[in-house]
């Protein structure tokens, strides 16, 4: 079969709604997007966990902190199901993690903004969770099944993650005046970046045409972004907050809010490496690396010697 005629037949059945599994055929340029796309993923949630944890000993209430807890464990969670996940398209875990170390591969611009108070825990949750979600639910349709897949389970618990920080927003927002205070803080500083988050406008997306017609992506950047500020903006005045925009308004023809303008050179300097945390960040997990080498030499040994304990057992069953 020529690659043409195999690339028409892989096209037919993304547009019959079928999977793709790890050994089918796909083009190149299929399988080199969604590693990148999914390594991303993966690195955003282990990078993402270190601005929680950053508030884990500090947590106000035992109940607060074992939450808190369960979210972080979570994150790695959903870090090994994605690289799992990458990993069947014949990327090692240990390239991919080399390229986050490195700089040379990209994780989610969000997680280099600094956690300054314990609203900023309430205002990730709602926020930056909630944004994951509306990001991740069509992830599930995605049209490579590991991904697709793993995304299921990685909804579900997004959603406790949004409803967990939406409660403490929520005590924060009708608490004392000084922590009502705190909440609009915490408000104000995550609202854009959370808005950006989703990518580059339409326009300026290099991948996005050629990830929907491969039905990896089944939403352009800026309609997942008018999704979730149409939902947030309701909760927000549930909560008795501002959204610290002065251009927002409902537009009454469309139907959605309309907001004012993004601030993308700065989203463009932090994906760059030159936010407020992104130097953090790294050394951060580049040392929780050189403290694990130790865990995965002993973890390799004792595979080795299973391995070789299992062969000789076989050898002396023949
Ligand atoms: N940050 O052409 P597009 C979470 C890059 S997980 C940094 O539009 P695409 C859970 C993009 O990679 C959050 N870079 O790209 C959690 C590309 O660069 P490249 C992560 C960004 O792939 C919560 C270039 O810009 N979620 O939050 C960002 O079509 C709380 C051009 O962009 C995912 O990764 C950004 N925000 O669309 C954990 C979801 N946006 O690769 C802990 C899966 C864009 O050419 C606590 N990924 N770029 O070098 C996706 O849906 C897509 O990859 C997008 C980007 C939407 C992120």
């Amino acid at each position: 079969m020529t690659s043409a005629t195999e690339e028409a037949r892989f096209q037919a059945h993304i547009d019959a709604e079928g999977k793709i599994e790890p050994k089918d055929w796909m083009p190149e340029a299929y399988r080199k997007s969604l590693v990148r796309q999914i390594s991303q993923h993966a690195h955003s949630e282990y990078v993402g966990m270190l601005p929680e944890s950053n508030w884990l000993r500090r947590a106000p209430t035992l109940r607060r902190k074992a939450a808190l807890m369960a979210k972080i464990q979570d994150e790695a969670g959903h870090g090994l199901y994605l690289y799992s996940a990458a990993e069947t398209l014949g990327t090692s875990r240990d390239e991919m993690y080399r390229d986050l170390l490195s700089g040379k591969a990209k994780y989610s611009s969000i997680f280099n903004y600094p956690t300054l108070t314990w609203a900023d825990i309430g205002a990730v949750g709602w926020l930056v969770d909630g944004a994951a979600i509306t990001n991740q639910v069509p992830l599930c349709r995605c049209s490579y099944g590991p991904y697709a897949r793993a995304m299921v389970r990685v909804c579900k618990e997004e959603s406790f993650h949004q409803r967990q920080g939406f409660q403490i927003m929520l005590g924060m927002a009708h608490g004392s005046p000084q922590q009502k205070a705190m909440a609009q803080d915490a408000l104000n500083r995550w609202w854009w970046p959370s808005i950006a988050m989703f990518g580059p406008p339409d326009g300026e997306s290099k991948h996005s045409a050629q990830s929907m017609a491969w039905k990896i992506k089944r939403h352009s950047n800026d309609e997942l972004r008018q999704r979730f500020i149409d939902m947030t903006i309701p909760q927000a005045d549930f909560l008795g907050l501002r959204i610290p925009d002065d251009d927002l308004k409902f537009n009454e023809e469309t139907g959605h809010y309309d907001i004012g303008p993004i601030d993308w050179d700065d989203f463009w300097a932090v994906v760059n490496g030159e936010g407020q945390c992104n130097t953090d960040r790294l050394a951060a997990r580049q040392k929780a690396h050189d403290e694990g080498a130790w865990v995965r030499e002993a973890a390799t040994a004792y595979a080795a010697k299973r391995a070789a304990r299992k062969a000789a057992e076989r050898i002396a069953a023949e």
